[in-house]
């Protein structure tokens, strides 16, 4: 459907810095897929957020570990996951969709076709200050705590944690960009170095289409951030666009998945799980299951 006002949306506070990218593109007459691979990697080169690109947390092994995708249609989308050593997770899955005849690339595999595609290598294991010096306070706890009942638990979080992760300071989420461009076409990217301290090899929502991102230009388009675990299982995006295309609107749509995380999973105080979505008529929500998420919206307005 023809839209003549293109507009950009993207998750948490860096989602300012995202659509700071994204909507230059958008605003002089670029695609929906050119803005939001613009936007996501605007964020993955942002030194200060410690949850997207290189300089996120690192897993248990003290290396940080990249997933991303992009999708258009459901024909055309791609994905990294399991990425070390390259920062431009989001333009790897982006051409993954267009140079090759697959949709997911991961682990070694991934980081041999960055080469191919003249993506400099950096060492996984050289972490920034910030994301250091948190994996060692990480470290320290996990000694002092209980050994997890389950691989993947965390140590208790203490309470300025609780408070910052509350707040939502970009501690552990992912950047989502959807975009609409001014011939109507919708696109989604999704990056994240995933959850902090995970267990080594751990893959998330971010990279798997139909988890955290769906896109289909005749029904919309959704994305999740939060605990990808919780997405998983109930296929979080994909079911979102598909109540859309029931007719739900956006915000229903996200809250009708967002009831279904509640009833089928036991959900702590810890727990977060948001989406965004749009439709192809220019219609946009956010929705998630505790307080604290934000999400950017800009149009020409
Ligand atoms: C993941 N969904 O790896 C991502 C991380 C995230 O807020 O968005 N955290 O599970």
């Amino acid at each position: 459907m023809a839209q003549d006002r293109p507009q950009i949306l993207s998750t948490w506070s860096f989602g300012r810095t995202a659509n700071a990218a994204g909507w230059p593109v958008l605003r002089t007459g670029g695609s929906a897929l050119d803005a939001v691979v613009a936007a996501a990697t605007a964020v993955e080169d942002d030194p200060t957020v410690d949850s997207v690109g290189l300089g996120g947390l690192p897993d248990a092994s003290g290396r940080v570990s990249l997933d991303a995708s992009v999708m258009t249609d459901p024909d055309r989308c791609g994905s990294v996951c399991y990425l070390r050593g390259y920062r431009h997770a989001a333009a790897l899955a982006r051409a993954v969709m267009e140079k090759t005849t697959h949709v997911l690339l991961a682990g070694d595999g991934a980081e041999a076709f960055a080469a191919r595609q003249g993506h400099r290598r950096v060492s996984p294991e050289s972490l920034s200050p910030a994301a250091s010096a948190a994996f060692a306070e990480w470290q320290a706890r996990r000694t002092k705590a209980p050994p997890p009942a389950r691989e993947g638990e965390l140590p208790p979080m203490n309470v300025e944690e609780r408070y910052r992760n509350a707040r939502n300071e970009p501690s552990h989420d992912t950047v989502c960009v959807l975009a609409q461009d001014a011939a109507g076409s919708l696109a989604g990217a999704v990056t994240t170095s995933g959850l902090a301290f995970k267990v080594p090899g751990r893959v998330g929502d971010s990279p798997i289409i139909g988890a955290g991102l769906y896109v289909d230009q005749r029904a919309g388009a959704a994305a999740a951030t939060g605990n990808g675990e919780l997405v998983m299982g109930v296929c979080g995006s994909f079911l979102v666009v598909e109540r859309m295309r029931l007719g739900l609107s956006p915000a229903d749509a996200i809250g009708y998945v967002l009831d279904r995380i509640r009833d089928r999973y036991r959900i702590s105080g810890e727990h977060q799980v948001a989406f965004i979505a749009m439709t192809p008529d220019g219609r946009w929500a956010q929705g998630a299951l505790a307080e604290g998420f934000t999400a950017v919206h800009t149009d020409s307005d």
